[in-house]
C-alpha cells in the first residue's frame, strides 16, 4: 500500500541526538538496507539486510513477542529502496514464515540470526557477507564498523524517520562477556562507546565494515545491549561469520 506510516511524532532532538549520535543516510549510501513494519500498527519492529535473491537477514528476536509468539509472514512488511521511513521505497511481503534459528536462546540471546524470504520482483541491491580474511582484520579491537537504522535516538526514546549511521568501534569480547555477565561469546560482536550506539529499533539491521577498495561488506546483526550508549556497555551483535554455514544452507547465498 501507499499509506503513509504511523510513526512517533516527529521529536525535537537536534541531529547529533540521535541513534547516539546518528548522521542521517544519504539515499543509495546503503541500499540493502531494509525496516521490517508490523502489519497491525504499521510501524517499524526492525531493521534488515537484503543479502540477495529477496532474502532479509535479521535477528531472531525481532519476531517474538512479550508471550515469546512467533510473528508470522502475514504481519510483516519489508520496506526497501529508501531512506525515509514515511515515504517513498517499494513494500514487499514474505512469502513464507521467518526463518529463525532453530537455537535462539531467549534468555541467552545466543543465536540470534533470521531470514525473510520476499518474492524477487523488487529489484534490490545486496550486501556482501564478509569472509574469514577480510573479518580477521575488520574486528580487531579499536577499528570502527557502521551500523545503521531508524531506531530510537535515545534509550526509551523516539524512533527516527530518517535513516541514521553511526560508527561504533569493536570492543574486545573478553571485556564485553564480562560486563554482560558471560551473556557474550565468540559468536557475537561487541561495538560501542559512552553515547555511540545502536538501540532499539534498530536490531536486525547491519553492523559492516569496509573491503579492501572501501565496499561495504557485512560483519554483523544487531543484536541487544544494557540500555544504549551507556558507558561500559556496548552493543552486541551476531557475528554473521560464525553463521555462514546456517545461511548457506538455507539461502544458497
Ligand atoms: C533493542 O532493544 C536494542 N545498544 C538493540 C540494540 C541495542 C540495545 C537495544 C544496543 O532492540
Amino acid at each position: 500500500t501507499n499509506q503513509p506510516l504511523i510513526v512517533s511524532s516527529p521529536d525535537q532532538l537536534s541531529e547529533w541526538d540521535r541513534i547516539l549520535p546518528g548522521k542521517p543516510v544519504p539515499e543509495y549510501e546503503i541500499p540493502w538496507q531494509v525496516a521490517l513494519l508490523d502489519t497491525t500498527y504499521g510501524g517499524l519492529f526492525c531493521g534488515g539486510t537484503h543479502i540477495g535473491e529477496g532474502w532479509i537477514l535479521t535477528a531472531a528476536h525481532c519476531f517474538f513477542d512479550e508471550e515469546k509468539q512467533k510473528l508470522k509472514k502475514s504481519q510483516i512488511v519489508v520496506l526497501s529502496g529508501t531512506t525515509n521511513l514515511i515515504w517513498g521505497g517499494q513494500r514487499s511481503v514474505p512469502v513464507i514464515d521467518p526463518i529463525t534459528h532453530e537455537d535462539w536462546n531467549p534468555e541467552t540471546k545466543a543465536n540470534d540470526i533470521a531470514l525473510i524470504r520476499i518474492s524477487g520482483e523488487v529489484p534490490l541491491e545486496k550486501a556482501s557477507l564478509v569472509d574469514s580474511v577480510l573479518e580477521s582484520s575488520l574486528i580487531s579491537a579499536g577499528s570502527n564498523l557502521r551500523v545503521s537504522g531508524w531506531g530510537t535516538t535515545t534509550e526509551n526514546g523516539d524512533i527516527s524517520t530518517k535513516l541514521l549511521k553511526a560508527d561504533v568501534p569493536v570492543v574486545p569480547t573478553s571485556s564485553c562477556s564480562q560486563a554482560y555477565g558471560g551473556m557474550v561469546n565468540e559468536n557475537q560482536i561487541c561495538a560501542g562507546k559512552n553515547g555511540v550506539d545502536s538501540c532499539q529499533g534498530d536490531s536486525g539491521g547491519p553492523l559492516a565494515g569496509l573491503d579492501g577498495v572501501g565496499k561495504s561488506v557485512l560483519v554483523g546483526v544487531v543484536s541487544f545491549g544494557r540500555g544504549c550508549g551507556r558507558e561500559g556497555f556496548p552493543g552486541v551483535y551476531t557475528r554473521i561469520f560464525k553463521y555462514r554455514d546456517w545461511i548457506q544452507d538455507k539461502t544458497n547465498i
